[in-house]
Order: C-alpha cells, then sequence, then structure tokens
C-alpha cells in the first residue's frame, strides 16, 4: 500500500481533519526492548537441533561416560537438515553444541570428549561449523546451546571449570560467525562421571557460575547475540517445556528465585514464567521451546509419535500468538538427517502458515481512529494496514481509544493480528475486537497483553464490513502497527 497516496485520499474524503505533516514520537514506556531483543522479536519462530551422543545411545541425559566413538552419524548432511526447517518459515537455528554428558560438536581446545574423538569423519569433523554454514547458506541466523552442567569433565564442580566454559563459549562465539542466541538451559548439578569419580556434585546456581561474567563475555564478543536463561537477561524462559505462553503473556518480568531469594538460571519461580510481570523492570520476552517428539533426541521408539501439522499450528497460536517465539525442536536421527515424519509435518505446518496469512483482507479498507497524535500522517491509523514499518499513535496521555475499519464488502473473517510498536513498550493493558454485524457491535476476541504480536482464531468465522478495535485501558498513550483481518484458515 502506498501510504502517501492513502493518506491524501483519505484526507481529502473520509478523514474528519487532514494530517498534520510531522510531530514527535511517543516517550517509551516503562521497560524497553534493546536493539538486539527487536530483531529477536522479527524471527518469531526457529529451530532446535538436539543431536550428540544421546542421538546414539537412546538416552535423554547422557551421563558423560559415553565412549565419543559412538557418535557416527552415518549420512550427516547439514543442508538437508536446514533446507526442511527453511522450507517450515523458520527464521534460525540454534544446535546443541553441548548438551550435560559434556560431548562437544566441535573440535575444542578445552578437552578431548568431542567429535575430534569420535570415528564420525575420522576425527576430522565439525558439527557446528557444518550447521552454521548451512544455516548462512539458507538465510537462517545460527545459535548456540552450551550446556552449563557438564556430567564428562572432571573439574566440574570446582572453580577451574567455569574458565573452561568460557573457553568453550569463546570458541563457539568467535570461529562460526555471527549468532543470534546464545542459550543456557537451567539443568545444572546432580550425579555424572566427572572424569571417572562418579559421584554426585551440586553447586550454588545463583554463585558458581559468575553468570555476570559470562554474559559481559557474550557481549564483547557477539554484541548482537540474545541470551537466553530461565531469567535472561534477554529472553526468558517461558516455564514450561510444552511451548505455551501464559494468557496474558507480557515481555516485561521481575524474575524471582524459586524460594523467594535471587533469581539464577536454574532457580526461578517458574509458575511466573509464563505470563511475566505486568509492569516489570526488564524486558524479557519468553521463548516457548517444545520437541516436534515426547523427547529432546531422536528416539527410533517415537518416530511415531510425531506432533501434526494440527498440533504444531496450536502451539504457533499459544507461542508466537501471544507475543513470545516459538522454539520447536527437531532432532536429527542416527543418519545425521531429519526423519522423514518429523519433515512431513513441518513441511504442512510451514503451507498451512504460510496460507493462513496470504490474504490480509483488512489492507482493502478504510481506517478511522478516534485520536491521532498530533494529528500528523506520521502517526496516521492507515500503518496498521500495512506490514510496512510506521504505526499509529495516540496523543499523550490517552488511556482508550480505538479504530473503525470499513472493508469495501462484507468479508467473513476468522483469524486476527494485531502489533504493538514494541519500541516503544508494551502500552495497552486490554483491549477488545468487534464486529458490526446487522447494525449492532459485538466483541469476537478480548485480551488482556498485546505486545509484539497477537493472534486471534475465532471459533466461529464472522462476516461482517465493519471492524474495530478497542484499547479499553493503556497505561501509556497507544501505538500499534499491525490490525489485520485473514479469511479463517482453510478458505481461500
Ligand atoms: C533442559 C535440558 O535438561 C533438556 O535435556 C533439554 O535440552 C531442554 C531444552 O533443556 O534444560
Amino acid at each position: 500500500m502506498n501510504l502517501s497516496r492513502r493518506s491524501l485520499l483519505i484526507s481529502t474524503a473520509a478523514a474528519p481533519w487532514a494530517y498534520a505533516a510531522s510531530a514527535a514520537p511517543p516517550a517509551p514506556f516503562g521497560a524497553c526492548p534493546s536493539p538486539r531483543q527487536l530483531a529477536w522479536h522479527k524471527r518469531e519462530f526457529y529451530a532446535f537441533l538436539h543431536f550428540t551422543v544421546n542421538t546414539f545411545t537412546n538416552k535423554e541425559w547422557g551421563y558423560g561416560d559415553e565412549d565419543p566413538s559412538v557418535f557416527n552419524p552415518t549420512e550427516f548432511d547439514a543442508d538437508a537438515i536446514v533446507e526442511p526447517l527453511r522450507d517450515a518459515g523458520m527464521k534460525g537455528v540454534i544446535l546443541t553444541c553441548k548438551h550435560h554428558d559434556g560431548f562437544c560438536l566441535w573440535p575444542t581446545a578445552t578437552t578431548d570428549h568431542s567429535v575430534r574423538s569420535s570415528r564420525w569423519r575420522n576425527g576430522k569433523g565439525d558439527v557446528v561449523r557444518d550447521i552454521s554454514q548451512a544455516a548462512r547458506r539458507h538465510g537462517l541466523d545460527f545459535g548456540v546451546y552450551l550446556s552449563p552442567w557438564d556430567r564428562n569433565n572432571s573439574a566440574y564442580g570446582t572453580p577451574a571449570y567455569v574458565p573452561l566454559y568460557r573457553r568453550q563459549l569463546t570458541e563457539l562465539l568467535t570461529n562460526y560467525g555471527p549468532i543470534f542466541e546464545v542459550w543456557h538451559d537451567g539443568a545444572n548439578g546432580g550425579d555424572g562421571y566427572y572424569g571417572g569419580a562418579r559421584e554426585r556434585r551440586t553447586i550454588d546456581k545463583t554463585a558458581y557460575y559468575g553468570w555476570p561474567t559470562t554474559w559481559n563475555l557474550v557481549r564483547r564478543l557477539q554484541p548482537g547475540a540474545v541470551i537466553f536463561s530461565d531469567v535472561g537477561p534477554d529472553i526468558r524462559w517461558v516455564g514450561n517445556e510444552k511451548g505455551i505462553a501464559g494468557n496474558p503473556c507480557w515481555a516485561t518480568y521481575d524474575p524471582v528465585g524459586e524460594h523467594g531469594g535471587p533469581a539464577a538460571p536454574g532457580d526461578v519461580r517458574a509458575a511466573d514464567s509464563p505470563t511475566g510481570t505486568r509492569h516489570g523492570s526488564h524486558w524479557l520476552p519468553a521463548e516457548c521451546d517444545v520437541s516436534i517428539r515426547p523427547g529432546w533426541f531422536w528416539h527410533e521408539a517415537e518416530n511415531g509419535r510425531v506432533k501434526t501439522p494440527q498440533a504444531l499450528r496450536k502451539l504457533y497460536f499459544e507461542s508466537v500468538g501471544r507475543g513470545a517465539s516459538f522454539l520447536l525442536n527437531v532432532p536429527p536421527d542416527r543418519r545425521g538427517r531429519l526423519a522423514d515424519p518429523d519433515i512431513a509435518s513441518l513441511r504442512q505446518f510451514g503451507k498451512d502458515v504460510r496460507a493462513m496469512f496470504a490474504h490480509n483482507l483488512a489492507e482493502r479498507g478504510r481506517i478511522e481512529a478516534t485520536n491521532v497524535r498530533a494529528r500528523s500522517a506520521r502517526f496516521a491509523p492507515e500503518h496498521l494496514l500495512s506490514l510496512a514499518a510506521g504505526y499509529w499513535a495516540t496523543d499523550d496521555g490517552v488511556s482508550q481509544a480505538g479504530v473503525t475499519l470499513t472493508l469495501p464488502r462484507p468479508e467473513r473473517v476468522g483469524l486476527i493480528r494485531l502489533r504493538e510498536e514494541i519500541a516503544y513498550g508494551q502500552r495497552i493493558d486490554s483491549f477488545s475486537v468487534e464486529a458490526e454485524t446487522n447494525g449492532a457491535w459485538s466483541e469476537i476476541a478480548r485480551a488482556e497483553s498485546l505486545g509484539a504480536c497477537r493472534l486471534f482464531l475465532l471459533d466461529k468465522p464472522v462476516e461482517a464490513a465493519r471492524f474495530r478495535l478497542r484499547i479499553l485501558h493503556a497505561a501509556a498513550g497507544p501505538a500499534l502497527r499491525e490490525f489485520s483481518l485473514y479469511p479463517p484458515p482453510g478458505v481461500a
């Protein structure tokens, strides 16, 4: 849509005022995203690859005593792994470079417990290199999972391990190009092999790893990377491994430790994580991690238990549709490829999502707002109708506002997408969408958090020519970038 032409059209025909040329943007409200977080919000859907010795030993958590020679994928092909991810619409891929068993998928200088000691490619292979390069070839960003818990390393639990962990991270962050996300899981401490000690080692989760120092290292080596853990500092765990965000799901969050003390990776009151904290002091949006299979690693016995495209679609609505991201694990098998049922499900899901958002019915509409910031074209409601940059904003102090959209003719609508202009914070507390049928307005959707993205799949599609968005309450004058309407999925 050509906005200047539209605005002109509306200002001479329908709009109650002629928009003024310019005005200052709204002041940011509360905690706001950093540029790296804003870039992350655009990815929405990306892959996890759980792949290591467990793939060959049929385990979920290796003990750390696995013989490295068990790692021997017979037909490893990074392109064959990444292509189906790209075709499904994924924007990135995060690889388990080291899981809890301590086996490193790259030839690290920090330990012999790595691909270098495996039979695969006579010890000359590097899974991290191959996947990172294939990701770039296919337009996906690359991220790394490096388990802090290491059940193989004799130093784990002593002060000597932490610098070693940082050296591993340094290798990953310097030798494999740009990294979009660094993933630290929260499972740490317990029994393991530990260089032959075969004992239980517990650590102080808040102090042992010296997280602030490690995170500074990430900032220095990869300033564009977001850091994920139970508590951020950039992206938070959603509090479950089912792929489901809370409703509401606020991007702001003040994490608290499991027993009310300071929070740390592995020590968080997970009941708060799905919803976050309204007016929390950090911008810490949720990431929903879930596997396409029951387990995180590939197991032959689970080949018949791959999530269907319908199940994936439901998860998409429960994660991306609530302003979080959808991190879907698709584990390579013993060949070093994705299994056929996983590829088939991904492919169909990708098609479904593309079809769902193919025709934005709102684009052909006329839109009016109850308030336009400084009556400026820069903040005109027409911005809501196009996916191009630009947003609708109101004057300061406006806590209730709305837009009314008139389509050229009645349309059947089954899906709605809304986006706040989150660069200025999460300003909206509650909102509803209404449709006009038989001369009366009725509510078709309502929620509290809006944020980066909000999707509504209507139980009952509605046929109408007029729709309105009502901001029921906003803590600061609302700023939104999208109000899209789509036909019911499955209907052309
Ligand atoms: C957890 C791990 O314990 C699981 O094995 C898996 O990697 C999951 C994504 O994170 O913390």
